[in-house]
C-alpha cells in the first residue's frame, strides 16, 4: 500500500498471484503517488483492481508494463481508478484480465481522471467494458489499441476531449462511441496481432496490420510516450516500407526487414554471339530490422534461361552482412543459401552481389528469369517483410549474330 503523501517508484519487477478477499488492489493499493515502469502485474485477484487500485487522491503513472490474467470480483480486473484519482497509462499491455462484477472493466475501470496513450488491450473480459469501462470521471484515449475482448465489448463509456488515432475492433457503443475515419481512429478492424511475447509481455503487430504507421507522431513524441515503445524500439519507425516513419497504434512499434533484388548486365543490354558478359544480382535489405536466414534457408533463386552457358557464381561486395553465403548454378538455376550457419543482412544497409559470366549459344533475347521461372530474394518467404512485392528481379540481354564483313574490291 502507498499512503497518501508517499511516493513510490516500482521498476523491473513482477508482482504475481496477489489476493485480497473483500479488499482492493491485489498488487498495490495506491493513495499517494505511484510510478510503475517496466512492471508485470499477473494473476492478482481482489474485489476491485486485481493488479492495482488507485484510490481518491492517488496519482498513478504506468509505462512499459504488462497486466495479465488479473481478476476482480466487482470491477477493474487489471486496474481500478476511483473518482478523485488520476491515472496515466502509456506503452502498456493489458491481456486476459477479467471481472465478473457489475462494475465491469476487465482491463481497466475508470471513475477518475484517465489518460491512455499507445497501449494495447486484448482478450480481456467483463459483463460491461471487457477492455475498458469508463463509469465516470474523464478519460482520453490516444494511439491506443483495444481488441478481441472475450465479453463485454472493447470499450464502454463516454470519452472526453480529443481521442485520436485509436484502433478498436468493436464498433458503436462498444468502441466508446468513436467513429471510423474520424480523428485518425480505425474502428471495426482486426489489428492482426502476433502472439504474446517479451517481458513485460506485449503483442507484436504482424506485417500488414492496420495499426502499423497509423498513430499520431506528435502524441508519440510527447510525454508520457517520449517516442519509446514497450518492445524497446524507438518511435517512429517506417513499418510499412513506404519510406515514411510514423508511430504505430498500441504499445508496440513494428520493425521488419525488407529485401530487394536487382539485376544488371555489363554490356548495356546487347552482346554479339561469340562473346560473354556478366550478370549481377544485388540483394539488399532496405528495411528497419535485420534480415536473418537460418541455416539451410534460401536467400536468392534465379531461374536462368536456356541458350547460354554459365560460369560459377561469386559473392561480391558484402556490406553489413554476417555469416557465409554460398551460391551455385545447377541445371540453369542459381541458388544462394546460408553456408554453415545463419546469415544476417543488417537493417537498412545490408547487401551483397552475386556475379556470374554468361556465354550465349544462340541469337535472340536472353530473358532472365526464364519463362515460368523466378528471380527472387527470399523465394520461399522465410522472412516476414514490410514489403513482399519488391523481391523480384529481371533483365534481358539481346544476343546479336556475328557479322562477317567482306572487303570491297574495286577494280
Ligand atoms: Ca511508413
Ligand atoms: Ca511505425
Ligand atoms: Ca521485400
Amino acid at each position: 500500500m502507498v499512503d497518501s503523501g508517499a511516493v513510490l517508484t516500482l521498476r523491473n519487477l513482477t508482482i504475481t498471484n496477489g489476493k485480497i478477499i473483500g479488499g482492493d488492489g491485489a498488487g498495490v493499493a495506491n493513495f499517494g503517488t505511484l510510478i510503475v515502469d517496466r512492471m508485470t502485474f499477473a494473476n492478482g485477484n481482489a474485489a476491485a483492481g486485481g493488479g492495482i487500485a488507485n484510490f481518491s487522491g492517488g496519482s498513478l503513472q504506468v509505462s512499459r508494463s504488462a497486466f495479465t490474467g488479473n481478476s476482480a470480483t466487482n470491477g477493474g480486473g487489471g486496474i481500478a481508478n476511483y473518482g478523485g484519482a488520476t491515472l496515466s497509462v502509456a506503452n502498456t499491455t493489458f491481456s486476459a484480465n477479467s471481472t465478473a462484477g457489475s462494475s465491469g472493466g476487465g482491463g481497466l475501470w475508470n471513475n477518475g481522471g484517465l489518460d491512455v496513450t499507445n497501449s494495447t488491450f486484448t482478450a480481456n473480459s467483463a459483463n460491461n467494458g471487457g477492455g475498458i469501462r469508463i463509469a465516470g470521471g474523464s478519460a482520453t484515449l490516444k494511439n491506443t489499441l483495444i481488441a478481441n475482448s472475450t465479453s463485454g465489448g472493447d470499450c464502454v463509456g463516454t470519452l472526453s476531449g480529443t481521442n485520436n488515432n485509436n484502433l478498436i475492433k468493436d464498433s458503436g457503443t462498444n468502441a466508446c462511441g468513436l467513429t471510423n475515419g474520424t480523428d485518425g481512429n480505425i474502428i471495426g478492424f482486426d489489428p492482426n496481432l502476433g502472439a504474446l511475447t517479451g517481458s513485460p509481455a506485449y503483442f507484436p503487430l504482424n506485417p500488414g496490420s492496420p495499426a502499423i504507421d497509423a498513430g499520431d507522431n506528435a502524441t508519440c513524441a510527447a510525454a508520457p510516450v517520449n517516442n519509446q515503445s514497450q518492445n524497446g524500439v524507438t518511435r517512429p519507425q517506417d513499418g510499412d516500407g513506404n519510406s515514411t516513419a510514423i508511430c504505430d497504434i498500441g504499445s508496440y512499434e513494428a520493425i521488419f526487414p525488407d529485401l530487394t533484388a536487382t539485376k544488371s548486365n555489363n554490356v548495356s543490354g546487347a552482346v554479339t554471339l561469340g562473346n560473354s558478359f556478366t550478370w549481377k544480382v544485388k540483394v539488399a535489405n532496405i528495411g528497419t530490422a535485420n534480415a536473418t536466414f537460418t541455416s539451410g534457408q534460401t536467400i536468392l533463386r534465379d531461374d536462368l534461361p536456356g541458350g547460354a552457358t554459365y560460369g560459377a557464381p561469386t559473392v561480391q561486395n558484402p556490406v553489413n552482412v554476417s555469416g557465409s553465403i554460398g551460391c551455385t548454378i545447377a541445371s540453369n538455376v542459381l541458388t544462394c543459401t546460408t553456408s554453415g550457419g545463419s546469415v544476417t543482412l543488417g537493417a537498412t544497409t545490408g547487401a551483397f552481389d552475386v556475379a556470374f559470366s554468361v556465354t550465349p549459344t544462340v541469337t535472340g533475347a536472353l530473358t532472365n528469369p526464364a519463362s515460368g521461372g523466378v528471380c527472387r530474394a527470399d523465394p520461399l518467404s522465410a522472412l516476414a517483410e514490410s514489403n513482399e512485392s519488391n523481391n523480384a528481379c529481371a533483365d534481358t540481354v539481346t544476343v546479336n549474330p556475328y557479322r562477317v564483313y567482306l572487303p570491297l574490291i574495286i577494280r
